[in-house]
């Protein structure tokens, strides 16, 4: 039974139907399936089906989107519930765009899908500059620092912020992961940073690999 309604959860949310969702996680919870469950078998499988797609080009970004909002109604209910119980989120990610940058539906979707595989996700938002990375990183005692470029001329902006997390002394106890059009595995390796993901489903595959929760 409990089975049912999680195989729903995850196939209403890959289909975005938001209300369904929502209302297939009360049902659930009514029941008493464990919320752990929920999340990780209904959820997260869900979210995760449709990053796969979006990796294949079976779906686009607005899929994507509706798939995440969809997500979201059914994290309304779960996220008091998780806190309560002291289930643990995967990592910390603090992600944003560089500065410079306004670009933010990449970034946005990175961070939808983090929060999707079970990550605890603090989202800078755009033109974040690099002593801001630093700072909620060691505000939140982040295991990945995400950060997005769309632009040639900001892209350089992430190694500053690698410069900032050397100098703050904290560069060894955070993953850092970059992503953007204009990047490649090279330009990664070049600035010295630990991951590089060429869209947002392959991010979480970057940051678990990261940070050793595969
Ligand atoms: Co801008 N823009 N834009 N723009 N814009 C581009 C990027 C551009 C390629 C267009 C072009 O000329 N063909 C060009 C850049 C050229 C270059 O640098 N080589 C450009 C330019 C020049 C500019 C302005 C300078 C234009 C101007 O004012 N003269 C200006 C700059 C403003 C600024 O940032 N300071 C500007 C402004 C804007 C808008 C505000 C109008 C708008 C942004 C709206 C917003 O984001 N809220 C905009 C848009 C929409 C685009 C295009 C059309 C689309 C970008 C997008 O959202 N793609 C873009 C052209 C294009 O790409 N076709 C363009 C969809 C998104 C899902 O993909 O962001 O690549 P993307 O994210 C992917 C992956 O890259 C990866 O995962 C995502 C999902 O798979 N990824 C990560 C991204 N971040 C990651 C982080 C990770 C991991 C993976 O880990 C942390």
């Amino acid at each position: 039974m409990s089975e049912e309604v999680l195989d729903q959860i995850s196939e209403n949310l890959t289909q975005g139907r938001a209300p369904q969702v929502k209302e297939l996680v009360q049902k659930a919870l009514d029941e008493g399936v464990d919320i752990e469950q929920i999340l990780n078998n209904g959820l997260v499988k869900g979210m995760g089906i449709i990053g796969e797609k979006f990796k294949r080009n079976e779906v686009y970004v607005p899929e994507v989107l509706i798939a995440a909002r969809a997500m979201n109604s059914g994290m309304e209910l779960i996220k008091p519930k998780l806190a309560e119980s002291g289930i643990e989120a995967k990592g910390t990610a603090c992600v944003g765009t560089v500065k410079g940058d306004l670009h933010d539906i990449g970034k946005n979707l990175v961070c939808m899908m983090l929060e999707g595989a079970g990550y605890n996700v603090v989202d800078l938002g755009v033109n974040v500059d690099a002593q801001t990375f630093v700072s909620s990183a060691q505000d939140h005692d982040a295991d990945v620092i995400g950060m997005s470029a769309l632009l040639t001329t900001t892209m350089t902006a992430m190694k500053d912020t690698l410069d900032a997390l050397k100098e703050s002394g904290v560069r060894d106890q955070v993953k850092v992961m970059v992503g953007g059009a204009p990047l490649n595995q090279s330009f990664c390796d070049e600035i010295g940073a630990d991951g590089y993901a060429a869209d947002a489903a392959s991010a979480v595959d970057v940051a678990n690999d990261l940070i050793g929760k595969n």
